[in-house]
């Protein structure tokens, strides 16, 4: 796997600062006690110029995260908003992957978060495909994961906080030490919960079934894009407790994310997944995904935020 790329300048509460100078102590408390929270969000180079997914929704996602953990943010949402925007712009990026990330700093050490002061950063960076570059197309093979996503009451699974990427990194060593490109995790009562960093979907008959939050599943923001415009397309869509096995005797599967956009899973365990290729209802679906991230149907639910001019707008108007 390439090492990261770096873009020019990160934005830090309210100041653009070269990529070399982002640096932490490490004695930072976020360091020592995982104390943050973040967003990751793609910029798309649409028809109609660059623009940002769901923007708004990744804000929110954020805020909620840092409430829950009683991080004061200090910027509203349409500063952060608009400070990702910035970020976009000053590195003069067409396409991107956005990573906001709000932590305790330097302060004090001890578990007790609440002296220390709490940072905001928003890194950009170039992020091809997620799950290898053949994914999108051939599908990936998966493992159900020995490990079991975060249960009720521990740590809360609707913060995209960094302490629950413990438990994540855990499911995909255990996959790619075994070969696979990723783990389903179970929750803590044996029903299907998500990937390492994506959601689940499962289609049986027609009809698409993703586990409900209560097993323990980040409420992804691709996953909501999947549901909507799957029901448009006339499908059923139900959030259901998963059992294990229903993923073995599936048409098919895929998975959602930001990073992973819409990828098909071929197979679970070594055992094939309907065909053992990319399923019909998933290639439809990816289809309408990629039309709307590209800008090359309407948008009617207001998912893209032009980067540098108005979407849409044309020339001269
Ligand atoms: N579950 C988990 C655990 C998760 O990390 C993600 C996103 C999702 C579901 C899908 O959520 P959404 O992006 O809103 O559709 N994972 C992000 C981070 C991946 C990483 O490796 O870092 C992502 O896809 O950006």
């Amino acid at each position: 796997m390439s090492g990261l790329k770096p873009s020019e300048k990160i934005w830090h509460n309210g100041e653009l600062i070269p990529w070399d100078e982002a640096n932490l102590h490490v004695c930072s408390h976020v360091v020592h006690y995982a104390s943050a929270v973040f967003e990751g969000i793609r910029c798309y180079n649409t028809q109609n110029g660059s623009a940002v997914f769901r923007l708004d929704d990744h804000i929110k996602r954020l805020t909620q995260s840092a409430h829950i953990y009683r991080m004061p943010i200090g910027y509203s949402a349409e500063a952060l908003q608009e400070a990702c925007l910035e970020t976009i712009r000053a590195n003069e990026m067409e396409s991107c992957y956005i990573r906001p990330i709000v932590f305790r700093g330097y302060h004090s050490l001890g578990v007790n978060p609440l002296p220390c002061p709490v940072e905001v950063y928003i890194a950009v960076w170039e992020w091809g495909s997620y799950l290898g570059e053949e994914a999108l197309e051939q599908g990936v093979d998966v493992m159900v994961s020995s490990w079991n996503r975060l249960a009720a009451n521990t740590l809360p699974g609707i913060a995209k906080a960094a302490a629950n990427y413990m438990n994540a990194q855990l499911i995909k060593m255990e996959a790619l030490q075994n070969g696979y490109a990723e783990g389903i995790a179970l929750d803590s009562r044996g029903y299907v919960s998500e990937g390492s960093g994506e959601n689940v979907f499962v289609v049986c008959n027609g009809r698409l079934i993703t586990p409900p939050l209560a097993a323990a599943v980040l409420p992804g923001i691709t996953r909501d894009c999947i549901m909507l415009l799957a029901r448009q397309l006339g499908y059923e869509v139900v959030e259901n407790d998963i059992p294990r096995e229903t993923l073995y005797i599936a048409d098919e599967v895929f998975f959602t994310g930001t990073a992973a956009e819409v990828t098909p899973v071929r197979s679970i365990d070594r055992i094939s997944i309907g065909s053992g290729r990319r399923g019909p209802i998933t290639e439809e679906l990816q289809k309408a995904f990629f039309a709307h991230v590209e800008g090359r149907v309407d948008d009617t639910h207001g998912w893209l935020t032009p980067v540098y001019a108005e979407v849409g707008a044309t020339v001269g108007s």
